[in-house]
């Protein structure tokens, strides 16, 4: 059967860059992308537009039934940073939007789901280095509780009622297209832009707060890839540790100034700080790797060299 495919949250960081692919692959009627604001001028013209408030769950039917959808991918959530401010708004949008789509599938309104996780499902507690799939789990951020409650809620739709949800437990996404917006990794990517525009950055992460990270290519690939394997190498109906490469804020530092010379960084942490610290430094992504085939392609190096060549183009 054609992919009818719904995007909530299309206008966010991994929302507008994975609308744009998944319409180069699937043909771009194929694609309605959503969100309650309006995105960029190359997502908003490549294809349909609806506006959906995702805690909306009439608006989301009305939308599915006019385009007759069957796979939803819901990107729209309130990340670690801001969760910290505004705690009820986050657990409301995280867990209605998610049950929402839930509900869907379960009365057979669309057949397959993506939700993405993150590695905030892990605490203070949680084994840093290497994390397993499999391992304490105690999150100390709202955004955090909000995922892990996520993942054992799609586990239980899987199990109960049959509902075809698949997740991956993102890293940091770092890329240029759209910008992110409230996330404790957020810096990764202010530090690119900083460097070009003003040749230094104050960074919110003391020099050494090592965190797992992904450039945005590898973490569409993977989206894409597990929404298209085979129902029954999906094994882990929770979520799935992905893994591409870890750094501190020093070290890509150093990277940047290979090819910015003259940049200069420095150190000032706040509250985000404290979330970084209570996230592991590396993920042991092996089932995903096993299960359903997950390769990464980019390391620090070649990440910093496209990320700078891309913000090139964008700034000139
Ligand atoms: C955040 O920093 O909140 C997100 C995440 C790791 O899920 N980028």
């Amino acid at each position: 059967m054609n992919k009818r495919i719904l995007i909530i949250g299309a206008c966010g960081q991994i929302g507008t860059e994975l609308t744009l692919k998944l319409r180069e692959i699937n043909g771009e009627n194929a694609v309605v992308a959503s969100d309650i604001r309006e995105g960029n001028e190359e997502l908003m013209s490549s294809g349909p537009f609806e506006f959906i408030n995702a805690m909306d769950y009439n608006s989301i039917l009305k939308i599915i039934e006019k385009y007759q959808i069957n796979e939803v991918y819901l990107m729209a959530a309130m990340l670690s940073a801001t969760g910290e401010k505004y705690p009820a708004k986050a657990w409301e949008l995280n867990m209605t939007s998610l049950f929402n789509v839930l509900n869907l599938a379960k009365e057979g309104k669309i057949e397959k789901l993506f939700w993405p996780s993150s590695i905030a499902v892990f605490g203070p507690t949680t084994p840093k280095e290497n994390t397993p799939q499999e391992t304490i789990m105690e999150p100390s951020t709202v955004y955090g509780i909000s995922k892990q409650a996520g993942e054992r809620w799609c586990e239980y739709y899987f199990n109960k009622f049959g509902v075809d949800v698949r997740s991956i437990r993102y890293p940091g996404i770092i890329s240029w297209k759209a910008d992110p917006g409230g996330g404790t990794t957020d810096y990764a990517v202010e530090i690119y832009h900083n460097a070009l525009l003003h040749g230094k950055y104050d960074s919110f992460l003391s020099k050494d707060t090592k965190l797992p990270m992904m450039y945005m290519d590898d973490a569409i690939d993977a989206t894409i890839k597990i929404m298209d394997a085979d129902a029954s190498t999906i094994k882990v109906r929770s979520s799935y540790n992905l893994a591409a490469m870890s750094f501190t804020p020093e070290e890509i530092a150093i990277e940047i100034k290979k090819i910015v010379p003259k940049f200069e960084i420095t150190y000032h942490s706040d509250f985000r700080q404290n979330i970084a610290d209570s996230w592991p430094k590396s993920i042991d992504d092996s089932r995903a790797r096993e299960d359903w085939g997950w390769k990464h392609n980019f390391n620090l190096e070649k990440m910093s060299k496209n990320m700078i060549e891309s913000l090139h183009i964008r700034y000139d």
